[in-house]
């Protein structure tokens, strides 16, 4: 399917400049040139376009350098490149638009990422980017991610400042929320009406991440969905507390989405079933319950809303 390709542009046009400007300097580095992806994390149901902002700065701000060889790297049978959208113009050498074969070379010692382009600059004055923080760029994917799946979009350098190393943090995509297969299972046995599933999804994207707590809450969930899970199967007795707790708060949830502050029915019910969940579950997740409860108490105790309730 990959056909060999000729050197990309950086070979051809540039590399003995880039080479003479960037050198990948070998030893311990004092310094970083780092890259964070924005947003860190989002959903994307198959088909979906997205976009991932490249941020970058440097360890000791230094917005004087002599530039940065980036490379992006994705899977390709995740994510599908449309291309790269305001990308720094400040000393661009080049920059790649097609898949560059990874799964030879594995760059971001990844394997599932087969795919990388490469972006450069390069100032041999040294004023690059100019000023920090700064956005290089963004790239445009369409998901192909089926439900349950997630990928990464990860980073690495072809070549740093002298003197600098680098560092990144990947960006993480999700197919839209439903999760594992056998969450469709647990579903069933969770809700009495099915209908209760779109409330509570709309619950959670009109109120929940609407919140920084919420949506840390969401965000943490989510990354342990199969953990969340395996509880749920293991205690049958969860699953019925939790049945009767939605059917006791099923009003209560919609006058929240229709703007409305609600209380929580059966509060003392609702502790004791995220207590009892927390008893169950591994370390991470009982972090969650805790944060949660504590929410719950500091709203009660300043007359706050939690979550789009009244505690
Ligand atoms: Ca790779």
């Amino acid at each position: 399917m990959m056909l060999p390709r000729p050197p990309s542009w950086t070979a051809r046009l540039v590399g003995p400049a880039l080479a003479c400007l960037l050198l990948t300097g070998v030893g311990a580095h004092a310094q970083t040139q780092q890259i964070t992806p924005d947003p860190p994390s989002q959903e994307a149901a198959s088909g979906a376009a997205l976009g991932i902002g490249v941020d970058y700065t440097a360890s000791d701000r230094n917005p004087l350098l002599t530039g940065l060889g980036l490379r992006l790297h994705w899977n390709s049978a995740r994510l599908t490149l449309q291309g790269q959208s305001d990308v720094l113009d400040t000393a661009k050498i080049g920059a790649d638009t097609d898949c560059q074969d990874d799964t030879q070379t594995d760059y971001d010692a990844d394997p599932q990422t087969d795919c990388f382009v490469q972006i450069a600059w390069a100032s041999l004055p040294g004023q690059w980017p100019g000023s920090l923080p700064k956005r290089l760029l963004t790239a445009e994917f369409t998901s192909a991610l089926t439900e349950g799946q997630s990928t990464a979009v990860n980073f690495s350098a072809s070549a740093t400042a002298v003197g600098y190393g680098f560092a990144a943090t990947s960006a993480i995509v999700r197919a839209e929320s439903g999760g594992d297969e056998e969450w469709p299972m647990a579903y069933a046995r969770l809700f009495s009406r099915p209908s209760d599933l779109d409330l509570l999804r709309r619950y959670r994207d009109e109120v929940l991440i609407r919140s920084p707590s919420g949506r840390d809450a969401v965000e943490a969930l989510y990354a342990q969905s199969g953990d969340a899970l395996a509880v749920f199967l293991r205690s049958p007795g969860l699953l019925r507390q939790a049945r009767a707790l939605m059917d006791r708060n099923r009003s209560a949830v919609s006058t929240v989405l229709a703007g409305r502050t609600a209380g929580i029915s059966d509060q003392s019910g609702v502790i004791a079933f995220l207590n009892a969940y927390a008893d169950q579950a591994p370390p991470a997740l009982q972090g969650l319950v805790g944060q949660v409860l504590a929410e719950l108490d500091r709203a009660a105790a300043s007359g706050a809303t939690a979550f789009g309730f009244k505690p």
